[in-house]
């Protein structure tokens, strides 16, 4: 990369940058890093820790060689890390969330370190391709989508920005399931990404805490006014920590994410054993290593629930069990733990942490409950990610009662203060305090743990700013009457590390040639790059680096679907988790409409076009599994269509993950963000499409509005009803007959699917689908159809203007800064922590 900015090839900016902050020069490798010392340093780890010679190693074990000695690396930076954190005795930030989804650290790691080219040249000096081995790790699947990645992403910035965080979670023996498409459906296969080891951990056994479940609270007199509890749990399991270092960039400061894995106290009963009982005598191990068995356990049965709620205090307990005796080692006094430690709780999945900390400093520490409360309110915060009725955790009162006898009391006694408040303040509509209530009573009693979270928080936000002004407006209405302030707005941000740096090293490269070298310490610098919007040869550099891209792609796309697709179509690519909500089905219909469209007249100046689906569908979410297999109906049709051939592709990538992602961002020409306006809370894939210069086709929805407010009408494609359209139109009804009468094309499509077109073998497969639609179109697909369909066309007409095209994308990736995870990191350390970012963003 240069140093200095645009090399003679790329002509001047028209006009002078905008004054961009000066950075410190990034810190220089060790000198003594290079090939050889690296080539060195693989052999030794292949020869000693792998136990392998070069002549026999596989991939694998190259794969293996290689990250030890990277980590090596990383370890050192680590525990300076840890001392210098030790000894400035810095506010820490503690993370916790039951989602964190990694994908795959090799490359990470090379390039957050400046180990790349070392490393690519050492091995090429042994004869192993580094990018073979990229493709050996597995990914790390510890998160069902966005609010686990979004996770990965803040940890990340918290380590590049110098903010002393500890992730916490669980080390789940199987990530999220593994998709298969057969016939077009979609299977769920376990997943087993420990199968070979993972060589990032370090497994911490001395690191082993109790965590009780059920048993009885005995009540003990102190004195005429003072009482004590002391739970008496019915059984324990044992946490135990495995560490994987969080590098930040330029591996400045390392951070470390923690996840608990659950042991049985009792290795087994020995009793039963010598009597025979072989499996009996595990029974009771398996049933309490069960807990860190599967991310998101099914809760369609009792049973499952029940796992859900154990692997939520599990975690929990473990973590705050560590924090504590961390700062009891570093500070003593728990009186100061507001002013050393901020717990960020990422969605309600960790909420029951208010409460345990409450036991801990009401029974174990014996505070007072004012002291206790006031201590933990200014610790805890809550970031809400979703406002759909269906995702908002609720537990049921039996349930937490024989599971958390002692918390549930607490709950109880948070309740009567809190309702107590609601009243002094004038409040005595009983309408108004049920909604204030932790309990809801409407159907069973059931703790709502939103409520808990917003309570037991001192700062509650959502992830861009319509979602904060929805989640004011809707869930925490009331409750943000009684606590104004409260409320805050957090946009959410990607790591443009792994989203540009990694994923699309070629416009990395073209960004620092425009932009300067400074692009890569700071986000802003992008804003350069617009100066090039119609500089002939900067778009063709870029061209070419999207073409390139795009014939990776389409190489995947030949050898996963044996469907081949030309890499100067367009691609239009819709990747996130199947939900009726994301509005998969619009973009299908609006398939189906063009296909028609084509066929009827094949000489018009239609666009090429290849549609890309990939994502995952909850195994129980029945009409989310026909979603997928129509998309793949769809494209069986239209792919074998000679009157289409080289107008329309479909294909549906089976088995999203990180690394998929990964692939397609760069090689998307166009992003779809179609979800029902008021639904999506924010969206990070429509962030890394934009960095990579795609063009957005959305609704104003979550973090859509502030794509447009940053890239400007003219270079976003925004379509539909907005958040109060769909509202009124709900209050109106969701029978969308005057819509379907209105809309001849929408109309024919609809016949179409529900007649079978696209399923012969089974004609009325689709005809609830159909008939949800016309009848209860609650997501306002028929709704928004038309409208849709018609700013496609738009979409069209762009692409045939090349250069208005490319003028599109580059003003979308310049203008992007704002969408760092830095950036967001940095306004949750100012405004919520309250801890000192010592890297600036
Ligand atoms: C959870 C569930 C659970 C059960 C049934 C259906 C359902 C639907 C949605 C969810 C969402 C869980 C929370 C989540 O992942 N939210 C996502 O968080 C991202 C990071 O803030 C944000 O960008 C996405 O818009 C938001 O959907």
């Amino acid at each position: 990369m240069t140093e200095t900015g645009a090399p003679p090839a790329i002509s001047e900016p028209s006009r002078e940058p905008d004054a961009i902050r000066p950075l410190p020069p990034p810190p220089a490798l060790p000198e003594e890093v290079d090939g050889d010392v690296m080539r060195a340093a693989i052999l030794a780890k292949l020869t000693y820790a792998v136990g392998k010679n070069p002549e026999v190693a596989s991939k694998r074990d190259w794969f293996l060689a290689t990250t030890l000695a990277v980590r090596d690396r990383i370890v050192e930076r680590w525990m300076s890390s840890t001392r210098k954190t030790y000894e400035s005795k810095r506010k820490r930030v503690y993370y916790l969330s039951l989602e964190f989804l990694i994908g795959r650290l090799l490359i990470d790691a090379l390039m957050e370190t400046g180990l790349t080219e070392p490393v690519r040249e050492a091995l090429a000096g042994l004869g192993v391709d580094l990018d073979e081995l990229r493709k050996i790790e597995p990914d790390a699947a510890l998160g069902n989508g966005g609010l686990g990645r979004l996770a990965a992403c803040f940890m990340e910035s918290m380590a590049t920005l110098q903010v002393a965080a500890h992730g916490y979670g669980i080390r789940y023996d199987h990530g999220l399931f593994r998709q298969a498409i057969k016939d077009g459906w979609q299977r769920e296969y376990p997943e087993n990404w420990l199968t070979f080891g993972n060589p990032w951990e370090f497994e911490r056994p001395e690191v082993d805490y109790s965590v009780g479940f059920g048993g009885t609270v005995d009540t003990i007199e102190v004195s005429e006014d003072e009482t004590r509890h002391v739970w008496k749990p019915e059984e324990t399991v044992d946490a135990i920590a495995f560490d994987t270092p969080v590098t930040g960039w330029r591996a400045a400061h390392v951070n470390t994410l923690r996840l608990w894995s659950a042991r049985a106290p009792d290795a087994l009963r020995l009793d039963a054993f010598n009597q025979g009982d072989h499996v009996g005598a595990l029974a009771a191990r398996v049933r309490l290593e069960a807990i860190s068995k599967v991310l998101y356990p099914s809760d369609a049965t009792p049973a499952g629930l029940e796992l859900r709620l154990r692997q939520e205090y599990f975690f929990v307990a473990a973590s705050l069990q560590d924090i504590i005796r961390r700062h009891k080692q570093h500070h003593g006094d728990l009186r100061t733990l507001p002013d050393k430690v901020a717990v960020q709780l990422n969605d309600t999945h960790p909420t029951i942490a208010i409460v345990e900390m409450m036991r801990i400093l009401l029974d174990q520490e014996e505070f007072g409950w004012d002291d206790a409360w006031d201590i933990t309110t200014a610790v805890f915060s809550y970031t809400n990610h979703t406002l759909l009725p269906e995702a908002l955790e609720s537990w049921p009162v039996p349930l937490m009662e024989r599971l958390l006898p002692r918390h549930m009391q607490i709950i109880y006694l948070i309740n009567a203060l809190h309702l107590e408040l609601v009243r002094s303040r004038g409040e005595h509509d009983g309408g108004m305090l049920s909604a204030l209530s932790l309990i809801d009573e409407s159907h069973g009693r059931r703790v709502r743990m939103g409520h808990l979270a917003f309570i037991g928080s001192h700062k509650i936000n959502g992830v861009s700013a319509l979602h904060s002004d929805l989640v004011k407006r809707t869930v925490f209405n009331h409750l943000d009457r009684f606590y104004p302030d409260r409320i805050v707005n957090k946009t959410n941000g990607i790591t443009f590390r792994r989203w540009l740096f990694e994923a699309n090293p070629g416009l990395t490269k073209l960004l620092v040639d425009c932009c300067g070298a400074q692009v890569m310490d700071d986000p802003n610098a992008l804003a350069r790059f617009e100066h090039y919007a119609d500089d002939a040869g900067v778009v063709d550099r870029f061209q070419t680096i999207r073409r390139a891209k795009k014939v990776e792609l389409a190489k995947i796309i030949r050898q996963r679907l044996e469907v081949t697709v030309s890499p100067d179509a367009m691609f239009d690519v819709q990747i996130k988790r199947i939900h009726e909500y994301k509005r998969q089905l619009l973009n299908i219909l609006e398939i189906v409409a063009l296909y028609d469209a084509i066929r009827a007249n094949p000489g018009g100046n239609w666009v090429p076009r290849v549609k890309i689906f990939a994502g995952k569908a909850a195994a129980s979410y029945h009409q989310a599994k026909l979603i997928i297999k129509l998309a793949n109906d769809v494209a069986r049709l239209v792919n074998r269509d000679p009157a289409v051939r080289g107008l329309l592709k479909v294909v549906f990538l089976p088995n999203y993950n990180v690394s998929l992602a990964e692939a397609i961002i760069p090689a998307a020409d166009l992003s779809e963000q179609i979800s029902t306006a008021g639904m999506e809370a924010s969206g990070t894939g429509n962030m890394k499409l934009a960095l990579n210069g795609s063009l957005t086709i959305g609704t104003l929805d979550g973090a859509n509005v502030e794509i447009r407010d940053h890239v400007g009408d003219d270079n976003i494609f925004i379509f539909g009803l907005t958040t109060d359209e769909v509202d009124a139109r709900r209050r109106k009804g969701i029978d969308m007959a005057d819509v379907i009468a209105a809309s001849p094309m929408l109309e024919e499509v609809l016949d179409a699917l529900g007649s079978g077109v696209f399923s012969p073998g089974e004609p009325g497969r689709f005809g609830d689908l159909v008939n949800t639609l016309k009848y209860h179109d609650y997501f306002m697909v028929a709704a928004d159809f038309d409208a849709y369909y018609a700013t496609q066309r738009l979409v069209d007409a762009r692409w045939h203007d090349r250069a208005a095209w490319w003028r599109s994308a580059i003003i979308n990736t310049a203008r992007m800064g704002f969408f760092s995870s830095d950036r967001a990191i940095a306004e949750y350390a100012t405004d919520i922590w309250n801890v000192p970012i010592v890297a600036k963003p």
